[in-house]
C-alpha cells in the first residue's frame, strides 16, 4: 500500500536497475524496484560463463569502490571482482539506502493516460504470469519509470505493442541489439541511457537493445555506469 505512488519505478533488479535505485534512494527519492524472479542480480551472478568473476574497466571501478566491493587489478584499465560479492553487496547497499525491492512481481504493462506520458506500471504476481492465469493486475503510479529488464527490453516492447513506433530512436522503434563488441558496447550503454519516451528511461542492456548497440559479455562496468547515468538523468528531471 505504501508503494502505490512512487517517484521512480524500476523494472528489473539486475546490476543497472539496482545501481540506479541506490543512487536515487541516496538522493531521497521514493524508489520501488520490481523483479520477476525470486532472486535479484539478473545476469551478474553468472559472471563470465559461470566463472564467478566480473570484469570492470577503470571508470566502473569507481562504482565498485562506492559500494565497497573488493577488486583486483587484472591489466592496465581492467579490474575483476567476485560476482557473488558484487550482487549481494549492491543489493544490500541499495536496500539500506532506502530503495524497496519487490521480488516475484512481473511488470506486464505501462499506464499512459491523456498526457501521453508513462505515468506508472501494471503489475502482477510472477506466479500468475507463469501459470497464465487470467487475473486482473494492480497499477502503481510513478513520476518516472526505468526499463532495466536487460536484453529483452520488456517495458519498451510492451509500450510499442500498444502505441506503435513512438520512441525517441531513428525509426521510432526498437533498433535491436547488435553482435558482440565489448569495447564499443561499454561506451555506448552509457550514451544510450536516455528517456526513450516521455516518462520512460532505458538503462543497462535494455538501452543497448533499444538504441541498436552491441552486446558485451562479462564486462559489467557499463551496467553500473548506465545505472548511475539513469539516476542522474532522473534526479535532474525531478529536481
Ligand atoms: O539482465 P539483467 O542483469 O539486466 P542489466 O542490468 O544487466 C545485463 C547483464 O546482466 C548482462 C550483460 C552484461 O554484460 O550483458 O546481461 O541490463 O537483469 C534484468 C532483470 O530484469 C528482470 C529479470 O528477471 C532480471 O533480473 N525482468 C525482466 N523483465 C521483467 C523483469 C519484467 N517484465 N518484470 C519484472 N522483472
Amino acid at each position: 500500500m505504501d508503494y502505490l505512488v512512487v517517484d521512480v519505478a524500476i523494472v528489473g533488479a539486475g546490476p543497472s536497475g539496482m545501481t540506479a535505485a541506490c543512487y536515487l534512494a541516496e538522493d531521497d527519492f521514493k524508489v520501488a524496484v520490481f523483479e520477476r524472479k525470486m532472486s535479484v542480480g539478473g545476469g551478474m551472478w553468472g559472471g563470465g560463463m559461470m566463472f564467478p568473476r566480473i570484469v570492470v574497466q577503470d571508470e566502473g571501478k569507481e562504482i565498485l569502490d562506492k559500494f565497497g566491493i573488493r577488486s583486483d587489478k587484472y591489466e592496465a584499465g581492467y579490474w575483476t571482482a567476485d560476482s557473488i560479492e558484487s550482487v549481494s553487496t549492491i543489493c544490500s547497499k541499495t536496500v539500506k539506502a532506502g530503495a524497496r525491492i519487490f521480488n516475484l512481481i512481473s511488470v506486464e504493462d505501462v499506464m499512459i493516460r491523456e498526457k501521453g506520458v508513462v505515468e506508472g506500471l501494471v503489475l502482477n504476481w510472477s506466479a500468475v504470469e507463469m501459470a497464465k492465469l487470467h487475473v486482473d493486475p494492480l497499477t502503481i503510479k510513478a513520476d518516472m519509470v526505468i526499463d532495466a529488464t536487460g536484453h529483452d527490453c520488456e517495458v519498451v516492447n510492451v509500450l510499442l505493442r500498444k502505441m506503435g513506433n513512438v520512441l525517441n530512436t531513428p525509426t521510432g522503434g526498437i533498433m535491436g541489439e547488435k553482435p558482440m563488441w565489448a569495447e564499443a558496447a561499454e561506451e555506448s550503454v552509457v550514451n544510450n541511457t536516455v528517456e526513450v519516451y516521455p516518462g520512460l528511461v532505458v538503462a543497462g542492456m535494455s538501452a543497448n537493445a533499444v538504441m541498436g548497440s552491441p552486446r558485451m559479455g562479462p564486462i559489467f562496468g557499463g551496467m553500473l555506469l548506465s545505472g548511475r547515468a539513469a539516476a542522474k538523468l532522473i534526479a535532474g528531471k525531478l529536481g
